[in-house]
């Protein structure tokens, strides 16, 4: 089934991207399960080399690849299964502890769909069982054992299919334990209304990136860089004591193309490096 994004995605004009930073920082970029493991995260390499073109120390991990190397013959079909989203139900204990169900039996009643897919494909609720209440946790904990997180000063998670408990498992222990670290969290997930909420929801994200990274990314770290706050970077989220605020990116001039394979339409701009092609684009 093809899905498309309704309308365009908002995009910054490129006049936005400002000048090299003021003080290096250390960035993480985080990619999180359930990401497959047969190819590299497109939005960690994109946004590593912006990044590092704009002059930050940004370091890549890939911590998807922990996992998939834990359990080897069952990664990919957690990738892959859609149905009742049993990725997220996967780290939800890892990242929400008493305050869900610590029963698996309750989701399996109400789901026997993921129970069957479960037994279908060689594995069973024990083993499902055991990835929530065991293997999760403690790769969730040797996650944040294996990094250096103190030495970032800001830590990016990309979120899209179902990496977004296993992102606010890791966030919100990074945060617990070096508080000055920001955070920040973007991708498909984030989009629209989602990202909001999820700021709202989750008081240890500090920023969502709402829309591309492209511009706004490396506009946020230079402001850190400068000892300045990210308040009213278009498309970004930030908080103050009155909540989280939000403030909506202008759209570039442009025109939308069908390509031939009628699979994708295409944003096309005016003569710009910053223009995405992915945009309006369906799942190939
Ligand atoms: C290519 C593609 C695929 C490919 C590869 C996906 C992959 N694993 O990389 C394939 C064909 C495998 C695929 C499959 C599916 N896809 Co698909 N896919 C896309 C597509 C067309 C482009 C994604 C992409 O590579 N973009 C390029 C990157 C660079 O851009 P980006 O992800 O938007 O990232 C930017 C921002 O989000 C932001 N950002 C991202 N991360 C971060 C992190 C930080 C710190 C910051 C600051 C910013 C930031 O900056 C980035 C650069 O500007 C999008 C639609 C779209 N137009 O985006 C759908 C999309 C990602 N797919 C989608 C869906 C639903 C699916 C399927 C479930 C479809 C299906 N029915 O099977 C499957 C799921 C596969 C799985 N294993 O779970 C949805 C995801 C919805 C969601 N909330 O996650 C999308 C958004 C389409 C849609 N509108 O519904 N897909």
């Amino acid at each position: 089934m093809l899905t498309t994004i309704e309308g365009p995605r908002p995009v910054l004009e490129p006049e936005t991207i400002s000048a090299a930073p003021v003080r290096t920082i250390n960035v993480a970029l985080v990619c999180k399960p359930f990401y497959t493991a047969q190819w590299p995260s497109i939005q960690v390499g994109l946004l590593t080399a912006i990044g590092r073109q704009a002059g930050f120390t940004i370091e890549p991990l890939h911590l998807n690849l922990e996992l998939a190397a834990r359990i080897p013959d069952e990664y990919e079909a957690l990738c892959n299964r859609r149905g009742h989203m049993t990725g997220e139900w996967l780290f939800s204990l890892a990242a929400f502890g008493n305050d869900i169900p610590r029963d698996d039996q309750e989701y399996f009643r109400r789901f026997p769909e993921e129970l069957e897919w479960a037994t279908q494909g060689g594995r069973d609720g024990d083993f499902l069982s055991r990835l929530r209440q065991s293997i999760i946790p403690r790769f969730v904990d040797d996650c944040l054992a294996m990094v250096d997180w103190g030495k970032y000063d800001v830590v990016g998670f990309t979120s899209s299919f179902q990496q977004n408990v296993a992102t606010l498992a890791l966030a919100r222990r990074i945060r617990h334990d070096f508080p000055n670290t920001r955070i920040i969290i973007g991708g498909a997930n984030m989009e629209g209304d989602m990202g909001l909420e999820y700021a709202r929801a989750f008081p240890f994200i500090d920023h969502v990136v709402i829309g591309e990274g492209d511009v706004a990314f490396p506009e946020i770290l230079r402001r850190l860089s400068a000892g300045q706050d990210a308040a009213g970077i278009p498309g970004v989220t930030w908080r103050d004591a009155s909540g989280v605020h939000f403030s909506q990116p202008t759209l570039r001039s442009g025109r939308w193309i069908r390509s031939r394979s009628r699979s994708m339409t295409i944003f096309s701009g005016a003569a710009s490096s910053l223009v995405s092609t992915t945009e309006k684009m369906t799942c190939p």
